[in-house]
């Protein structure tokens, strides 16, 4: 069963281009306690900064346990797809969750309160995507049909890269570290005129630093749009 991916894919315009684009410069751009997104240039960095958030430490070791624990059976009946050419996706199985107990609840209203301006119209549906640990996201831009200005995901389970790149200019790029068990925000011009994706294990490299990228579940977050 192919759920919001397939909805987001349909009218997502082309990969744009490899994750292989050559960079020129590396500037830092401190995120709280940590330097979590490193660009192309320290202009992009400042300027894109206040629409892509990074927050480690956003969920507990036992709020991640709750989150598997409601998520592992269902997911566990789907098998991972791999050999869909022209999927943004590769190695992945998804669901989608109205209804959650509630400690996950509480977790996603957390989520909901940082990320969202109050009073605005959020998706029912909560998307969770399962990678394998050899899955990855090609670039895209989500279909601006069926999700609106923010995009907020916790990722489970694994630390992983995801890169943002300008869709006109492949030379303007933002990388973020996605520890484990942190929130990530994406907001108006990233979520718009940015391609994003998640690395491959192989490509995961942040800052110079190779990052292992296992089996990663995010559980995400949008509003409709406007
Ligand atoms: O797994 C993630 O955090 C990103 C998901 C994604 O790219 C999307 O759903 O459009």
């Amino acid at each position: 069963m192919k759920l919001l991916l397939t909805a987001y894919t349909r009218t997502l315009r082309p990969a744009l281009r490899t994750s292989t684009h050559r960079r020129t410069r590396t500037d830092l751009l401190p995120v709280r306690d940590q330097a979590l997104i490193v660009g192309s240039n320290q202009d992009l960095v400042q300027r894109l900064g206040s629409q892509v958030e990074v927050r480690t430490g956003f969920i507990s070791e036992e709020e991640e346990e709750v989150f598997l624990r409601e998520l592992e059976p269902g997911l566990k009946k789907k098998r991972y797809e791999f050999d869909h050419w022209d999927d943004a996706i590769h190695g992945y199985r998804e669901t989608e969750r109205v209804s959650w107990g509630s400690a996950c609840e509480e977790v996603l209203n957390r989520v909901r309160s940082v990320a969202f301006s109050e009073g605005s119209q959020l998706l029912g549906p909560v998307h969770v995507l399962d990678l394998d640990r050899s899955g990855y996201i090609k670039p895209h831009i989500d279909s601006v049909k069926f999700c609106g200005s923010t995009i907020a995901g916790l990722s489970l389970l694994s630390d992983s890269i995801m890169r943002l790149v300008k869709e006109d200019s492949s030379g303007e790029w933002l990388d973020l570290l996605l520890p484990r068990r942190s929130l990530y925000i994406l907001r108006d011009q990233a979520r718009y005129h940015f391609t994003h994706e998640i690395l491959k294990d192989e490509e995961s490299v942040f800052n110079g630093q190779k990052v292992s990228r296992g089996r990663r579940i995010s559980v995400i977050c949008r509003n409709l749009p406007g």
